[in-house]
């Protein structure tokens, strides 16, 4: 077996990697702290999800299931632990969820020994990703995610239309997974999300109505939808609470990323916004804020986006992403933010409340025409100016 990687090579390189300490990146803009390694990867996925170790039916040690990414997360704070649940993807390109769980939130993520196992109601379904969790007021956790299937009216031989619905899931403890019936709407729909409290005695979701698989089409934005019961979730009526708008960061598309925190100040979201230019989509992530007596109503919205790629989180299987379905607030305002990118493997950068908010109250929200963005800067000058 010469020349083969042996076990204990690729178990010592592998635990090298899970207990790599990560380190916090100065801020150059004062609003978050990015981190110097990215905290789950396909390279952190167990081992024993990967290689028969048995050197009877594996005498040349090779990995006989391999993973591709480690990418969009949702995330909880559970029994004090900063739990991801991963969208994993294995080479064959199906994603599934894993739950991996760190001591800290910055390093150390493990996955616990299986993946999830969803209930597997229909069998048209084909891929399932990017889980919103939301621990609501009614005592269960959520999970919201898309699911995907080919679209049965595809011409033949068009084998990529497609069709994607919202599959529910609820839990007590992260193991054992309830599915409910997916969502019900006239449209398709990616990037639901629970928000975590009634309102006027309903659930309510933030949804992305959108009219075919890819293409938002006429309306798009980040909807919201009043839901009686969510073992029958029905959307009856929707109605769009952040808009796309031309020559912005969200022309295409965006969708509500994680629920919101609720702050003093409102409810704080995170979403994401997505261009097409000529390298393709471009995804960022920006941030907004709605009332609290009123989590329809936009309060602030600052101009532009929050994060995008940098580096080597341009790269990837799906370059020039940024996205996010998961993020932590800590008692102590902390936040910890978890992001993919590229599609390929999920970072964490952290703030604060109070930064979070500052910066929704107080960068200048979209005048959407170079001559506003102009003014503003001059206005900027001029106030420094007078410092001196
Ligand atoms: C991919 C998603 C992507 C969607 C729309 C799906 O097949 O798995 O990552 O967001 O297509 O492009
Ligand atoms: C989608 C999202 C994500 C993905 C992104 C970029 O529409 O729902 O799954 O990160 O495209 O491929």
């Amino acid at each position: 077996m010469k020349g083969y990687p042996q076990k204990d090579v690729i178990v010592r390189q592998h635990e090298e990697l899970l207990n790599q300490p990560n380190r916090m990146i100065d801020s150059t803009n004062g609003i978050y702290n990015r981190y110097e390694f990215p905290v789950v990867t396909a390279a952190h996925i167990p081992l024993e999800w990967r290689y028969d170790f048995n050197p009877e039916t594996n005498p040349n040690f090779m990995e006989r299931i391999s993973f591709n990414a480690a990418m969009n997360s949702g995330a909880i704070k559970w029994n004090g632990k900063y739990v991801l649940v991963v969208r994993v993807e294995a080479a064959d390109r199906k994603s599934f969820f894993a739950v991996a769980e760190s001591p800290n939130g910055i390093d150390n993520f493990l996955f616990w020994e299986y993946p999830i196992v969803l209930p597997d109601t229909n069998p048209e379904e084909t891929n399932v990703y990017d889980m919103r969790l939301t621990a609501h007021e009614d005592g269960w956790i959520y999970g919201i995610f898309c699911s995907e299937r080919h679209d049965p009216s595809a011409a033949p031989g068009d084998l990529s239309s497609a069709i994607a619905t919202a599959g529910i899931v609820r839990t007590k403890d992260l193991i054992h997974w309830d599915r409910l019936p997916d969502l019900k709407t006239r449209s398709q729909q990616r990037n639901v999300t629970l928000h975590p409290e009634f309102v006027n005695g309903k659930y309510a979701l933030y949804t992305r109505p959108q009219d075919g698989f890819i293409d938002t089409g006429s309306g798009g934005g980040i909807g919201w939808a009043l839901i009686d019961d969510m073992t029958n979730a029905e959307v009856t009526d929707e109605k769009i609470i952040n808009h796309r708008a031309y020559h912005t960061i969200k022309e295409v598309k965006n969708g509500e990323g994680p629920h919101p925190i609720k702050t003093p100040q409102g409810w704080l979201h995170l979403a994401h916004g997505v261009r097409m230019c000529a390298a393709g989509l471009r995804y960022v992530l920006y941030l907004y804020m709605t009332a609290l007596d009123d989590p329809t109503r936009v309060i602030a919205e600052p101009a532009g986006y929050f994060m995008a790629p940098e580096e080597e989180e341009r790269i990837g299987d799906v370059s020039n992403v940024l996205f996010s379905n998961g993020w932590i607030a800590d008692p102590d305002g902390t936040v910890f933010i978890y992001y993919a990118s590229s599609d390929t493997r999920m970072h964490v950068a952290t703030s604060t409340i109070d930064r979070l908010v500052d910066y929704c109250l107080h960068t200048p929200q979209d005048g959407l025409r170079s001559a506003t963005t102009v003014q503003r800067i001059m206005t900027l000058i001029q106030k420094n100016n007078r410092l001196k």
